[in-house]
């Protein structure tokens, strides 16, 4: 099993971006842990230095399987399905914008809450929302295609948007954009919320399964709550799943604990 953990390149509210803060430090601390790749959550590429990151993540000999983008939606409110054009085009651009990053490491762009929430924009049709983020997939699929760059959407829980809450919806709008550079990013947390059955799903959407994030049932590290993953992993990789199990889950008691105690747990299990 080839694990890695979220780290955020620059501050940010989401709760549970593993590790933020010193980047050198936490590459190294992440490193030191015996995880064999970093997820990158990164608000606008414009801000990092590329070379720089490269060169700090190669120096420990890490990968990365995946770059997060809600940071855009997080901390500007960009989004696919926002009323307003001008965010919808903004947040297309900056999805784009991923694309030499993401081809630089060979890692999967994460489309989680850059689709927007509806709540937030009241009045505007369900019908039309969907539309929209269709049609903001088709493109940034495009865009990534030719570099081989790979889009992952991921299902979030009822409690943080209406739009794509379960694996079966999302399955179904990736299948509606129809990009073979689409796919899914499972998140054993939102599905303990969502899903009827977490291994059922995992084995409906499997083959379709780009990246995978896990945290328990309360959001901490795994073995902090009740999920099973002894038999959800199996379950993951029985569907010829050979992605990265990625950890995102809130810094508790602090990041380096939890990352710790993660890594025994799912060792352990797999
Ligand atoms: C991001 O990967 C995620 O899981 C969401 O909860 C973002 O809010
Ligand atoms: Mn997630």
């Amino acid at each position: 099993m080839k694990l890695s953990i979220v780290l955020s390149t620059q501050p940010a509210q989401f709760q549970a971006a593993t590790f933020k803060g010193d980047l050198a430090a936490n590459l190294a601390r992440i490193a030191a842990l015996g995880y064999d790749g970093v997820e990158l959550a990164i608000r606008d590429p414009k801000l990092v230095s590329f070379d720089e990151l490269e060169r700090l993540v190669r120096q420990h000999n890490l990968i990365v399987p995946a770059i997060g983008t809600g940071q855009a939606w997080g901390e500007e409110g960009l989004s696919f399905t926002d009323a307003d054009p001008t965010v919808r085009r903004a947040a297309i651009e900056r999805v784009k914008s991923h694309v030499p990053g993401a081809a630089r490491f060979n890692a999967i762009i994460i489309i989680g809450l850059l689709r927007g929430t509806l709540r937030v924009k009241p009045g505007v049709d369900h019908a039309q929302v969907m539309t929209w983020l269709v049609e903001a997939l088709q493109e940034c699929s495009a865009a990534a295609q030719p570099a081989g760059v790979r889009l992952a959407l991921e299902p979030i829980n009822r409690y943080e948007t209406t739009l794509v809450n379960s694996a079966a919806q999302g399955l179904e709008l990736i299948e509606r954009v129809g990009a073979g550079n689409l796919g899914l990013l499972l998140d054993t947390f939102h599905m303990n919320i969502e899903e009827p059955s977490i291994e059922d799903s995992i084995r409906q959407t499997g083959g379709r399964i780009f990246h995978f994030h896990v945290a328990d049932s309360n959001r901490w590290y795994p073995g902090a709550g009740h999920l099973d993953f002894r038999a959800l992993l199996q379950t993951l990789f029985e569907t010829g799943y050979a992605g990265f199990v990625s950890g995102e889950f809130m810094p508790m008691p602090d990041a380096a604990t939890g990352a710790q105690k993660a890594i025994e747990h799912l060792r352990a299990k797999k």
